[in-house]
This record gives C-alpha cells, sequence and structure tokens, in this order.
C-alpha cells in the first residue's frame, strides 16, 4: 500500500533534513512525504522547497500561517487523499518519533488496522528523558481522555499514527476543530466510534534535541474543555 508521511513543522530548521533523509532510508519505493508548513518565520519552508527539488518522494505544503497541528493536518489529508494515498502517517519533525518505527507503523495498517498509533504507554513503550512535569500532563490527560471516552487506548495524545485512507475519508474533516493535543484525541474518538479498528504499537518518545516546543498552556486548556465534549460531536 502506497504510504504518505506528513510532517508539520513550524521552525524546524534545525531538524528538517535530517529528518527527510531519515525517512529516505526507512521508506520504499512510491512511498511519499508531506511537509505542511505555516509559514515559519525561521525559514523552515524554504528549507523544505530546496530539498524537495532534490528529493523526489517530498512535497511540500505551504499554508500563510500558524493555526496550531490540527488544521496543518486537516489540509495535508485533503491533499494527500485527493492524491490517493492508501496510508496516511502523522509524525513531529522533531526526532521525538523515530523514523526506525515508521515501517512497523506501516505493516500494522497493512495487516488489518485501520489506524495504528504509536503508543507510549503499552507494555513496552517508553519515555525518555522528559522531566517530571511533561510526564505528569502527558499521563494525566491520558487517564482525563479514557474517564470521559472510554476508547481503551493507552496514549490518546500521541501524535505519531497510521491511518487507512477509508478512516479519513469516512470522517467528516470538516467537523474536526481541534488544534492542539485535542486534536489527536478527537481524529482517533471518532474513528473508534465509527467502527474501525485502532491498534496501538509501543514506542520508545525521546524529547527533542534541537529546535523548540510549540507546546503551550493553551493547547493543554483546550484538550481539558473539549475532551467531554467530544461525546456530544456529532
Ligand atoms: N504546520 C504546523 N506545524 C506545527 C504547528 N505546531 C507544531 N508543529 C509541528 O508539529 C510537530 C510537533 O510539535 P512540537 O513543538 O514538537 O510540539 P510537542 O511535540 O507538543 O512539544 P515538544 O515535544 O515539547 O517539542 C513538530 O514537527 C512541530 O514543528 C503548527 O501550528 N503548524
Ligand atoms: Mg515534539
Amino acid at each position: 500500500m502506497q504510504a504518505t508521511v506528513l510532517v508539520p513543522t513550524y521552525n524546524e530548521s534545525t531538524n528538517l533534513e535530517a529528518m527527510l533523509r531519515a525517512l529516505a532510508g526507512v521508506l520504499r519505493e512510491g512511498d511519499r512525504v508531506l511537509v505542511i508548513d505555516d509559514n515559519s518565520p525561521d525559514g523552515t519552508g524554504e528549507i523544505a522547497d530546496r530539498l524537495a527539488e532534490k528529493l523526489s518522494f517530498v512535497e511540500v505544503l505551504h499554508r500563510d500561517r500558524k493555526e496550531g497541528l490540527g488544521p496543518a493536518y486537516i489540509a495535508g489529508f485533503r491533499r494527500v487523499l485527493a492524491d490517493g494515498a492508501e496510508l496516511i502517517l502523522e509524525m513531529d519533525c522533531d526526532f521525538s518519533h523515530d523514523p526506525a518505527d515508521v515501517p512497523r507503523l506501516i505493516a500494522a495498517a497493512e495487516e488489518g488496522a485501520d489506524l495504528v498509533l504509536g503508543s507510549r504507554y503499552v507494555e513496552g513503550g517508553r519515555v525518555g528523558n522528559w522531566g517530571i512535569l511533561r510526564r505528569a500532563i502527558s499521563r494525566g490527560g491520558s487517564l482525563y481522555t479514557e474517564a470521559f471516552l472510554r476508547m481503551g487506548v493507552s496514549d490518546p495524545t500521541s501524535g505519531f499514527k497510521c491511518f487507512r485512507r477509508r478512516v479519513l475519508e469516512t470522517l467528516d474533516l470538516g467537523a474536526i476543530t481541534s488544534r492542539g493535543y485535542a486534536f489527536q484525541i478527537e481524529t482517533t474518538y471518532r474513528a473508534k466510534r465509527a467502527g474501525f479498528k485502532v491498534v496501538e504499537l509501543p514506542i520508545t518518545f525521546v524529547d527533542r534535541i534541537d529546535g523548540s516546543s510549540k507546546m503551550s498552556k493553551a493547547i493543554v486548556l483546550e484538550a481539558v474543555w473539549r475532551v467531554p465534549l467530544l461525546r456530544l460531536a456529532s
């Protein structure tokens, strides 16, 4: 199945080239990468264009401004669905997600999962070098989400995912308005509710080494108020 990896970027000039080269080493003939850049002030968009000229598996989607991960991914989903992608992956550009895990996510989808989650909190999963506060937010977020949504998912905020095309075709992308962590929770919740098979695979997640975090209080608060409301969503 043809796979396209979506890599959203905002100020990832120090990471992008290394990430694309790492993906080149694990993707198969015909697989593609779409970089979704929100007009990064550090020039990531121009670096992406330059790399796309050299690397034939890379394309770039430029957006005018930063609106959060959710709208960036929705724009990316629409683009790659139109281009015929069969498997659509989400992945951060900061090496928190190991490119070496990409083939395992793809394989699990090819073996029958509709949505594969790279999970820190299933048996065999791990979080490296994160401070106590980030660990607590992430763990607390998972427990909070499970308390309201009862999805049976250990790591609902994970941003390392692989969707089968039919999942994204079925979800009403226009109805998804979450921007941060809530976006990851919402897409998985909607997929589960539509009856799709969700599988979690253990991953080791590490903190970024280069560049700066875009995590904010607003992103956490958005998840806090949105999660209970998801149950009411159409
Ligand atoms: N296009 C786009 N990409 C974004 C936006 N916000 C974050 N990203 C990218 O999404 C990925 C995850 O963002 P991070 O900054 O790592 O956020 P995080 O993983 O929540 O936080 P840290 O791991 O602490 O850095 C990275 O590749 C970012 O560059 C955005 O508004 N638009
Ligand atoms: Mg990150």
